[in-house]
């Protein structure tokens, strides 16, 4: 196994570690611990960094005093730790007040409360010194067709976000929303299902420009959609903010699993994509942020097994970060890679200065038959991955 250190930039949510094993058939299979005992814990793990919802540090109706204690005590044992709050965000799903939403309830009076809930928590993450705030809008969404105007709901949304932004503008908090897309689960159909329908909703924000996402690799899988795919597209949109990174088994409820106990082959080209960037493209955009992990351990598991799971999930990550090197420095990979054209992508399809005019006036002297014939080596690229990946 490999050993993390703060230098990887690996963090965790509180929630994650803290998930007791509740689900929608049973109780908890464990007992929680405090917060500061999680921090403990995962720094011994060699974790640089964690995030928090803030009713997993306090309980949904604390009093101010309560609320004020835990936050030091926490802020505390952060710093005993060296452990850095990279991310905080606002539990906008539990509280059965939260049942059809919090931006987009039907009910005025919870768009409000739900309002004020997240910009306290927009004060907490500045106090915390965080510098991205997620917004996963979990309940945000329907289960029946008619019992929502999607129009309005998405100018609710859309009024939501930008008045969050634009009180973290006029506070100077220099926090960045990250928007975490989800197509279903709790809600039958949640709003801003993938990272393509959340890019297009930020294109529409006054504020947009400090709005952008926080994908996770099973959510755009429960919409059978290829997420080293939607990563790359919220990096040339210069909207990837920071991630959720776990593991999924097709096309079922929300697994949260361990990184890699999903697609493995999808998760070594996602951590290739983090580490190495766009191949051949050294200028292109690349994901600068922590590697942040939201899964949870089967509540099969004890505490010991808790551990083993965190561990896990960064062993994995780091092996996965040393084989996509191996692969991108391979010779057989170049000579595959330009045999495949993807270093030939990059170049414009227009020449330098052509014209339309004179593009349509050009003769290539193209040989469709003999493109058509073209063999790329699509399958001996793939086959090089699998057998890095597999250590042959
Ligand atoms: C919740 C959800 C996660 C989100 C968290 C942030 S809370 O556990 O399932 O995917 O990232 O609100
Ligand atoms: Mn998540
Ligand atoms: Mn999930
Ligand atoms: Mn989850």
């Amino acid at each position: 196994a490999q050993t993390p250190t703060p230098e990887d930039r690996f963090s965790f949510g509180l929630w994650t570690v803290g998930w007791t094993g509740v689900d929608p058939f049973g109780t908890a299979s464990r007992e929680p611990l405090e917060p500061w005992e999680y921090v403990k814990h995962l720094a011994d793990l060699g974790v640089w960094g964690i995030t928090f919802h803030d009713n997993d540090v306090f309980a949904f109706d604390a009093d101010e005093s309560t609320k004020r204690s835990r936050v030091e005590q926490l802020k505390k044992s952060c710093d005993e730790s060296g452990i850095t709050i990279e991310m905080v965000t606002t539990n906008t799903f539990t509280h059965p007040v939260f049942k059809d939403g919090g931006l987009t309830s039907n009910d005025r009076g919870v768009r409000r409360f739900g309002l004020r809930k997240i910009l306290e928590a927009v004060d907490l993450a500045a106090d915390c010194g965080a510098g991205t705030f997620v917004m996963w809008g979990g309940r945000e969404g329907a289960e029946y067709d008619g019992s929502k105007n999607v129009y309005a709901a998405l100018e609710r949304y859309k009024e939501g976000i930008d008045t969050v932004a634009a009180y973290i503008k006029s506070k100077d908090y220099g926090l960045r929303i990250a928007l975490e897309p989800k197509p279903n689960e709790p809600r039958g159909d949640i709003f801003l299902p993938t990272v393509g329908h959340a890019l297009a909703f930020i294109a529409e924000l006054d504020n947009g420009d400090i709005v952008g996402l926080n994908p996770e690799t099973g959510h755009e899988q429960m919409a059978n959609l290829n997420y080293s795919h939607q990563l790359a597209q919220a990096l040339w949109s210069g909207k990837l903010f920071h991630l959720d990174l776990n593991g999924q088994r097709g096309l079922k409820y929300d697994q949260d699993l361990v990184f890699g106990h999903g697609d493995l082959l999808s998760a070594f080209f996602t951590v290739d994509l983090l580490e190495n960037g766009f191949p051949g493209q050294p200028d292109a955009p690349r994901y600068t942020g922590p590697r942040h992990f939201d899964y949870k351990p089967s509540r099969t598991e004890n505490m010991a097994g808790v551990w083993d799971s965190a561990r896990a999930c960064m062993s994995t990550y780091l092996h996965l970060a040393e084989k996509a090197r191996a692969f991108r420095a391979d010779a057989r990979v170049t000579e595959a890679m330009e045999y495949a054209g993807v270093t030939a992508l990059q170049e414009p399809t227009l020449a330098a200065g052509e014209s339309l005019t004179d593009f349509l006036a050009t003769d290539d002297g193209f040989d469709v038959q003999r493109a058509a014939e073209r063999d790329y080596g699509f399958v001996k690229l793939n086959q090089l991955a699998v057998e890095h990946l597999t250590g042959r």
